[in-house]
């Protein structure tokens, strides 16, 4: 079995390269539909929550990028904000726009059946790219909250060619260097149909676009029983996934800390990024968090999560491959799944302390953090943070 000193030394430099981009909408107070809890010292602008995100990159050396969300994100000049993030030593990752807050989108944006609706939503994304020039960003993320609450509401099949249209709309204002990652959610907020509800529509939508579309699977928009792995591994054969949107879930899109609902689904999902050779930079996926933080302190969940998505995939680096291979050929199914088992029931922590220590880092970023005194500096410093555009 493997053990952090018996570890190889590749399975030390992936973890080491290892990046995770954070949400900024982590940062900012959240809650349900019930009660959005305050925070102290929470941010009170962009500006402030990039601060935050520098915290967690600097204790574990790993969370180098932020999403922004837009208009939750809005400043008066982005090219400042990318140079304050990378001031603190990080940048701007992928822009997520918002087609989920305003009244002309009940019946739908980009599919909605009225032109005038679909142009405001497209032109909408010709911002975020206009954000994206400024910042130096190359992902423009676009989840379609689209769809329907009754049978015979609008018509399916035309819903989808509006939305081809759009897209191509959209696609067609990139630059060469930017991508388009499409997201899919099997309900919420419309209940009968959505207009991007799985994987195999959001592929046929990038397929049809061209290489610079991807898919972005976000681990919580899943009926339950879903076999996620089995869609990363499908997504990944076909070069088409783009991102991951990482978080947990019990009952629904719940977006609790990555790993914390199923660790063991984070470990096959990383397993099959790590077999297929997907961790590597050139692979073009981006793993990213998106979750929200509304009981526990904002800063530690971000690093906490960061952690168990490293520990998932120092468990998956170190399965032993060969073996697994001989097991897999020889039909030994218990033997095959015993190799799997035995990586995922190793202990990795002394292993990711060894990584840490060797890049200068506290061994345990968790603990280096809290006894910084960062929290309670914010706290005296911030008064009336922000609401991070989640559940009110
Ligand atoms: C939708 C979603 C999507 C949004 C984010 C705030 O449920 O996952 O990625 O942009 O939440
Ligand atoms: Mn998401
Ligand atoms: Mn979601």
């Amino acid at each position: 079995m493997t053990t952090s000193a018996t570890a190889a030394p590749q399975v030390r430099e992936a973890l080491a390269a290892q990046t995770i981009e954070l949400p900024s909408w982590a940062f900012g107070n959240s809650g349900t539909r019930f009660k959005v809890f305050s925070t102290p010292g929470v941010p009170r602008d962009p500006f402030e929550k990039i601060a935050d995100v520098a915290q967690v990159h600097r204790y574990t050396g790993a969370a180098p990028r932020v999403s922004l969300h837009i208009p939750w994100d809005l400043v008066d000049d982005y090219e400042a904000l990318a140079a304050h993030a990378s001031d603190l030593g990080v940048q701007i990752g992928a822009i997520n726009s918002n087609l989920f807050q305003e009244d002309d989108y009940k019946l739908g944006s980009l599919t909605h059946p009225d032109p005038a609706i679909r142009k405001k939503a497209i032109d909408h994304h010709k911002q975020c790219i206009d954000v994206m020039r400024a910042t130096g960003s190359t992902d423009l993320k676009l989840w379609l909250p689209d769809g329907t609450n009754y049978a015979g509401q609008d018509d399916i099949r035309g819903r989808q060619d509006r939305l081809a249209e759009s897209l191509q709309e959209i696609y067609a204002a990139l630059d060469p260097n930017h991508r388009l990652l499409i997201e899919y959610k099997f309900f919420e907020p419309y209940f009968y149909t959505m207009d991007i509800p799985d994987w195999g529509t959001s592929l046929v939508h990038c397929l049809a676009l061209g290489d610079q579309a991807a898919v972005v699977l976000d681990t919580g928009h899943h009926a339950p029983g879903t076999n996620i792995e089995f869609i990363v591994a499908q997504l990944v054969r076909l070069g088409k996934l783009g991102a991951f949107d990482f978080n947990s879930r019990n009952y629904a899109d719940d977006d609790l800390i990555v790993g914390a609902a199923d660790p063991f689904q984070l470990f096959r999902i990383m397993n099959e990024i790590v077999t297929n050779d997907a961790l590597k930079e050139e692979a073009g996926v981006n793993f990213m968090l998106d979750q929200c933080h509304n009981i526990e302190p904002k800063i530690p969940g971000q690093i906490r999560s960061v952690m168990n998505v490293q520990e998932a995939t120092a468990k998956a680096l170190i399965v032993d491959r060969e073996a697994l291979r001989e097991a897999q050929i020889s039909g030994d199914v218990l033997g095959a799944n015993a190799v799997l088992m035995d990586a995922y029931n190793t202990d990795v922590r002394p292993l990711l302390a060894e990584v840490r220590a060797e890049k200068g880092l506290a061994e345990d970023p968790y603990a280096a953090f809290n006894a910084s005194g960062y929290l309670d500096q914010i706290a005296a410093e911030r008064v009336g943070g922000q609401q991070a555009g989640w559940g009110a």
